[in-house]
């Protein structure tokens, strides 16, 4: 695996020449984010400037709350089983954006694993690359940057311009979302003199702000109000949780992602080293965001878990048990994840 972006861009490079007529195809993880998004949409934009047809393949249309993106509906496609094979005809080179792995990618998965090629550009901790040409650096704090450094380094290899207005938006809202608005942990000083050339090439840091962290609307506003006040605490403090139940989305009449700041807010408790929102879905699984400060490796629990993620900032998923049931589980193996830290 190349170490060095130049060496990775160079190699990649050199791979183009397999995709012939074919289209590039490029793929961001399933429940998708302003992240895996904006990464893959610029990365689609810059590969068309480079001559390529280049789309982002999805399994579900871009959720509303991103929206406000306006990405061209000609730049992704909706995988179906319908068309799977007309994909798959298509595909002439594959790309994993924000994630590594097929079965990220939920009905998007076989048409990447068809790809003769797969290149990749992550930033998890739990990526796995063992048959793929990756770029994977968990200390970016996003995998937008890391597509924003792909990029330049096309442009240096191909002697075109591949960065404008609106990829440099899809990257800062990458990076916004990534960040945490420029706050988390994971935000360097490259995330800063990344975005302001970002800045400079027009991208709209206030308006992506207001979006992606304040929106909000009655029914998520209920939710959030209902979810904190059922929340405990463990542990001295330690540790908090809280659920959403069918029930609670229903009665609040909350839209879809609703409940995904919740664990934040635990998480924001000062005595709190991690925190757990624990949502009942639709399919009868039990999703888990899980949100933690120093002291508490959320990637490495989650990945006890089943699941994966960041260090502070990660998901896993409860399948066949009850939410409360789950609830207790969590509870006891954070608390004992805790005393081995
Ligand atoms: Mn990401």
């Amino acid at each position: 695996m190349p170490t060095r972006m130049s060496e990775f861009a160079k190699q990649v490079f050199a791979c183009f020449a397999c995709v012939k007529n074919k289209e590039i195809q490029i793929f961001p993880h399933a429940r998708v984010d302003g992240d895996c998004i904006g990464s893959s949409s610029a990365l689609a934009l810059g590969l068309r400037k480079l001559g390529y047809s280049a789309r982002v393949m999805l399994e579900v249309e871009i959720p509303e709350r991103l929206a406000f993106m306006n990405v061209p509906k000609d730049l992704y496609q909706i995988v179906t089983e319908e068309n799977m094979e007309e994909m798959k005809a298509l595909q002439g080179l594959a790309f994993a954006t924000d994630c590594s792995e097929g079965h990220r990618m939920g009905g998007c998965e076989a048409l990447f694993e068809y790809a003769q090629m797969k290149i990749v550009i992550d930033h998890h901790v739990s990526s796995n690359t063992e048959k793929a040409l990756a770029y994977v650096d968990p200390t970016s704090a996003s995998a937008s940057e890391l597509v924003y450094a792909f990029l330049r380094e096309l442009e240096l290899l191909s002697g075109k311009m591949l960065l404008d207005e609106m990829a440099a938006n899809f990257m800062m809202v990458g990076i916004q979302s990534d960040s945490g608005k420029f706050s988390f942990e994971n935000t360097s000083a490259k995330t800063f003199r990344v975005a302001a050339d970002l800045l400079e090439l027009g991208a709209n840091v206030t308006d992506n702000a207001y979006h992606l962290f304040d929106e909000s609307s009655k029914g998520k506003v209920l939710l959030q109000g209902q979810a904190l006040s059922n929340m405990q605490l463990f542990d001295d403090g330690k540790i908090a949780i809280t659920k959403i139940t069918l029930a609670m989305v229903e009665e609040t009449g909350a839209p879809e992602g609703a409940a995904d700041g919740i664990a934040n807010l635990l998480r924001d408790i000062d005595t709190v080293l991690a925190a757990f929102a624990v949502r009942e879905c639709e399919d009868g699984t039990i999703r888990v965001n899980c949100r933690s400060k120093v002291g508490f490796d959320a990637a490495a629990f989650a990945q006890e878990m089943g699941g994966g993620g960041h260090h502070r900032a990660s998901g896993f998923t409860g399948r066949n048990v009850s939410i409360d049931d789950f609830l207790s589980e969590i509870v006891s193996k954070a608390t004992a994840f805790l005393e081995k830290q």
